[in-house]
């Protein structure tokens, strides 16, 4: 152990400890700004230096190691100083319209700021470094950006795309896209994991909610809602609960108050892709059919396997989206049942995830001419929306969504995390194989926030060998593994980011990020409680899809479920 002293206190530490992590033994929280943890540690932006006696200068907390002996100093005068002039430049580069900035109130800097008592600004510096890119559901702000590399990191590292870089040098230094196109040109999968890491606004999705708050207000339309599993156990956060805690109840009250004509729910289309995906799973076992079959359910994951591992399109299923599913129920066996002119239906998704928008435009998701989605929000949108209705969320009664597009079992609700779909469908496939209905249906083997989990299940006296990875990093890995022949399954999970959709690059953003871990295994936590308070706890047992299919589809694969609820790739 490195004995040291910070601010006057001892602390003992194992070598290679840096001081930020010391003096966090200690409670002392030194400020930093590039500094992600295991992500992104350049030591660049030097809010967090700090004075060590005996050593000249100031040293970056974050990147020096601990010696034996030493006397650390975290906010003497000369480092207060130092901090807020390094904030000083870093503002005067930075647009400051805080006030219409949708991270304003949950901007790093902006709190780093206040506590180090910055007022004014004396300096000059340059807030025109390029356009505002809004060729796509990511849109960046080069001008809020205040080059501290997270966005880079997390886009290359984590999720293994690299869409975004820094390019050039000195003051005229810029994080953009290769030959500073649009990001949509790119091989950017929308998944907006930038957008949650960036500590300021420099990155946001595309603001959809006009075009909500419009469709609400034409009596000409017939507007419908889904919110997607993992919504409910995040949307809280906006309105001061804990993550993880079930808002459902209060979500659906809300939404009816903003004046939907219903109000569903993706969990309902989760258990239809269930059957769907189910189906062609033992399809394929049983005749030989492609394998490892992978799931198609998370849109950044897709359009990473079409710009990346093309030889591995056959191996996806040809189900559509739960959200996309709901859209093309949403506009032929609802008005039906409803007696709506499937033309005046509008269908508003609100999703956790930001690749959503993008799934949602993609040309393939129509049938006959009609969209399946008309306008996709995320949860922060969402209640962005409840906030200026003037909603006061914590306070609302719990309701119940509507029939006959809102039921769901267990099953469609852990769809929003790592883990969850493959779950859900083992549910089934073992059920359908064996005959039976089985108890046992916790399969705590594919559940966790490993990035990549193998499993073998028993069912029907098979042996099916079942993987599951989340973030599109951890996906590289198990699918260059296959590629490489060391390793194969029969079924393969594959969610863009990290965690699942509870941590989908549309949900609240995590102010702390120290927290990170915490809030995504509370938001599990949380998905796991409701599917234990289910009733029906399997896909195929939801009393709803029995007779959407009784009624209207007829069988699972069958040509009316083809022409609804599957679709095709690009290679
Ligand atoms: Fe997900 Fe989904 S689970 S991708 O994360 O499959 O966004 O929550 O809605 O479509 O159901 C997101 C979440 C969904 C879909 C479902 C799937
Ligand atoms: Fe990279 Fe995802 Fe951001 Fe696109 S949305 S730039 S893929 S992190």
């Amino acid at each position: 152990m490195i004995n040291l002293k910070i601010d006057g206190f001892d602390v003992s530490v194992p070598k290679n400890t840096t001081i930020l992590e010391a003096a966090k033994q200690l409670n002392i929280d030194i400020p930093t700004l590039c500094f992600m943890k295991g992500i992104n540690e350049p030591g660049s932006c030097r809010v967090c230096v700090v004075e060590v006696e005996g050593w000249r200068g100031l040293h970056p907390a974050c990147v020096t190691k601990v010696s034996e002996g030493i006397v650390v100093k975290t906010a003497t005068s000369t480092v207060r100083e130092a901090r807020k002039n390094i904030l000083e430049l870093i503002m005067a580069n930075h647009n400051r319209e805080c006030l219409s900035c949708p991270r304003n109130l949950k901007c790093e800097l902006q709190t780093l700021c206040n506590d180090n008592g910055i007022d004014t600004i004396p300096y000059e510096g340059k807030v025109d470094k390029g356009c505002l890119d809004t060729s796509g559901p990511i849109v960046r702000d080069p001008n809020k950006c205040v080059l501290c590399g997270r966005c880079v990191s997390v886009c290359s590292k984590i999720q293994d795309v690299s869409a975004i870089d820094f390019a050039f040098r000195g003051a005229h230094m810029t994080v953009t896209t290769a030959y500073e196109e649009g990001l949509v040109g790119q091989d950017c999968i929308n998944c907006g994991q930038c957008i949650k890491i960036c500590p300021v606004g420099a990155l946001q999705e595309r603001d959809d909610t006009d075009k909500v708050w419009k469709a609400l207000e034409n009596p000409e339309l017939h507007v419908v809602v889904q919110t997607a599993p993992a919504v409910r156990v995040a949307l809280g956060e906006e309105f001061g609960f804990a993550p993880g805690t079930n808002v459902e109840g209060k979500m659906v009250t809300a939404l009816r108050r903003l004046g939907f004509n219903k109000v569903f729910d993706t969990n309902f289309s989760a258990d239809l892709t269930i059957i769907e995906e189910g189906n062609e799973l033992i399809e394929r076992i049983q005749n030989g059919g492609k394998l490892p079959m992978i799931t198609s359910c998370s849109p950044g994951w897709i359009k990473f396997c079409e710009h990346n591992y093309h030889d591995f399109i056959e191996n996806l299923s040809s189900c559509k989206s739960p959200q996309q599913m709901f859209g093309a129920i949403a506009k032929s066996y609802y008005p039906v049942k409803a007696d709506v002119d499937p033309k005046s239906m509008f269908v508003v998704s609100v999703m956790p995830c930001t690749a959503k928008k993008y799934e949602a435009d993609r040309e393939e998701m129509s049938v006959d001419g009609l969209k399946d989605i008309d306008a996709v929000i995320t949860t922060r949108e969402l209640a962005k929306m409840i906030r200026q209705a003037g909603i006061k969320f914590a306070e609302l009664e719990d309701s119940k969504q509507d029939s006959i597009l809102g039921t769901y079992s267990g099953a469609g609700t852990i769809f929003g995390n790592t883990g969850g779909v493959m779950e859900a469908a083992l549910r089934t496939v073992a059920d359908k194989l064996t005959g039976k209905s089985l108890d046992c249906i916790d399969y705590t083997a594919v559940r966790g926030l490993e990035g990549i989990r193998e499993a073998t299940v028993n069912i029907a006296d098979m042996e099916i060998k079942v993987a599951v990875a989340n973030g599109t990093g951890n996906a590289s890995k198990l699918l260059d593994k296959i590629r490489a022949g060391e390793a194969n399954y029969h079924f393969i999970e594959v969610m863009g980011c990290e965690g699942g959709c509870i941590n989908g690059g549309g949900q609240p953003i995590i102010k702390d990020k120290s927290t990170t871990e915490a809030v995504k295994t509370a938001r599990i936590k949380g998905l796991y409680n409701i599917d234990a308070s289910c009733e029906k706890r399997k896909s195929h047992e939801n009393p709803e899809i029995q007779k959407l299919y009784s009624e209207y589809l007829g069988e699972a694969g069958g040509h009316k479920a083809h022409k609804l609820l599957h679709t095709h790739y690009t290679a």
